[in-house]
């Protein structure tokens, strides 16, 4: 059987009920070959990229998957749909936006898929949740430990049992 991949995904919603979006993106990932391992708490975060636009809810999961890195990609477009998420803008508002930051070592640059992800070292959305759940990570990436713009909503005890497969 093949071995399982450790992977750290991103995942932001800016529209809707943010947190509820959050943990049903999560559910529905664990549901379709993702396994469990770890979550960062739920950050509170400023818009980047295109600002005119509210705040976001940011959290990173880690997980361990048996797919290949292009049908975990697929999975998570397919968590985005079934949250029914519309792409129009760019960088624009979104019920949920999910975003392969690592799979193991893998460095790829593929037309659907870069990996590392290419704007991860200088997101705080990112960098914040991650920092918080795997300083050794951010260690071997060398990722600085921005969190400008940021702040915790939500610390991972307070929803990690509604995240836990048992619930699922
Ligand atoms: N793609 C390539 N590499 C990857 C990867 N590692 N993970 C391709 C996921 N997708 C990857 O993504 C566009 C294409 O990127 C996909 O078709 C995939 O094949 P998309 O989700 O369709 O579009 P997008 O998310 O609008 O664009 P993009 O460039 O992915 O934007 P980002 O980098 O995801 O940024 N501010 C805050 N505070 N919080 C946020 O979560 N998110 C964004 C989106 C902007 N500002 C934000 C936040
Ligand atoms: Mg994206």
């Amino acid at each position: 059987m093949k071995p399982f991949a450790q992977t750290w995904l991103s995942l932001g919603s800016n529209l809707g009920d943010r947190l509820d979006n959050l943990l049903a993106g999560a559910a529905f990932l664990l549901s379709h070959g993702l396994e469990w391992k770890n979550c960062s708490g739920v950050y509170e975060t400023e818009p980047v990229g295109y600002t005119a636009q509210p705040d976001f809810l940011n959290m990173v999961i880690h997980g361990e998957t048996r797919l290949s890195p292009l049908d975990l990609l697929e999975v998570c477009q397919q968590a985005e749909k079934a949250l029914l998420r519309e792409r129009t803008i760019r960088w624009g508002p979104r019920t949920l936006d999910v975003d392969i930051l690592l799979i193991d070592d893998l460095v790829l640059d593929l037309p659907a898929l870069t990996l590392p992800h290419p704007r991860m070292a200088e997101r705080a959305f990112v960098l914040g949740p991650l920092g918080e759940m795997d300083p050794g990570l951010m260690e071997k990436w060398a990722l600085p430990h921005i969190t400008e713009g940021i702040r915790l909503r939500m610390p991972a005890s307070d929803f990690r049992d509604r995240l836990s497969p048992k619930f699922i």
